[in-house]
């Protein structure tokens, strides 16, 4: 049995090259990359890599990670520019005993000894809004306003399974922030032998739940991926509640290693696409209700 889930409805395409990857035999981490390439290369998708929203400074800096559900090794990179496919080098670091997370100008040479193609990362789109928001002198921050990380779990035929994600982060936010997208733990985790989970939303809230290893974590005690999922957000938004703060804006995934697939959010409508041993479809989830639905591209048109 093969399975892919990734977030949001501009992960589909990406999606559906993964699966036919993962049809064809090929493993996991393979249908992960391909997944995201996809989106990080599409301009019009403003939160993940060409074409990403900047920071305040007006630079496009890019955090992704990729995680071995085989060997629990990962790879990532933090707050770095220029770097033309953030998962294809988070992939290529990972393995390695040290010097597997890397942040800036490390992360720009690496690309550079390992190989990889640079890039500048801007668009004349993107920095259009950078001048708006600038002269508007925007400085509130949210998640999920054009802004979304794109996150994919892959279990191949081989039961190999491996997760990534990649982003550009929030628009304006300071140099140097890094959200939960490359942090371990928090926007992803895989361990082949109970499943994989990943998060998107504001990294400063996922991060205080470690949301994406407190899933795997719900797994491995015998709960379903969409249960986990469930269990693990309402832990953290109850807390959040709990200390006088609203739920925020946190949607998570998981894998398991039989291929069932699930979410959670707290948004009204969290679109994101999946397929069990068949190509990747558009499916939701709602806070209102728990159960993932498939959905057609019409019927949520205008929804990221
Ligand atoms: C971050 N989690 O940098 C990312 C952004 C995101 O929907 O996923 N926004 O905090």
């Amino acid at each position: 049995m093969y399975a892919l889930i990734g977030t949001w409805q501009m992960c589909l395409t990406g999606a559906r090259k993964g699966t036919a990857l993962l049809q064809s035999g090929l493993p996991a981490g393979d249908a992960v990359e391909q997944a995201i390439m996809t989106v990080e290369d599409e301009p019009a998708y403003t939160s993940v890599g060409y074409g990403g929203l900047p920071d305040s400074s007006g630079h496009v800096m890019l955090d992704a990670a990729y995680m071995d559900g085989r060997t629990l090794h990962m790879g990532g990179i933090m707050s770095a520019e220029n770097i033309r496919n953030p998962i294809s080098l988070a992939r290529k670091l990972c393995g390695r005993e040290t010097n597997c997370l890397l942040a800036g100008r490390g992360a720009e040479q690496a690309a550079v000894s390992l190989g990889l193609p640079l890039r500048d990362m801007r668009t004349e789109d993107s920095m259009e809004k950078w001048r708006k928001a600038v002269s508007e002198e925007q400085t509130k921050l949210s998640a999920y306003q054009g802004h979304d990380t794109v996150c994919v779990l892959a279990l191949d035929e081989q039961g190999g399974m491996a997760a990534g994600t990649s982003t550009s982060g929030l628009f304006m936010k300071d140099p140097g922030r890094v959200g939960d997208s490359p942090i371990i733990g928090s926007g992803f985790y895989c361990d082949d032998r109970y499943g994989a989970a990943a998060a998107t939303g504001l990294g400063e809230d996922i991060m205080r739940g470690c949301l994406s290893y407190e899933t795997v974590s719900l797994m491995r005690r015998g709960l379903s991926p969409a249960e986990a999922c469930r269990e693990a957000l309402a832990s953290l938004t109850e807390r959040k509640e709990s200390l006088g703060e609203d739920k925020g804006s946190i949607s998570l995934i998981a894998l398991g290693p039989d291929g069932a697939f699930g979410a959670a959010t707290t948004l009204p409508v969290f679109p994101f696409a999946a397929g069990r041993g068949e190509a990747a479809a558009l499916y939701v989830v709602s806070r209102d209700g728990p159960e993932c639905r498939a959905v057609s591209q019409e019927e949520i048109a205008g929804e990221p």
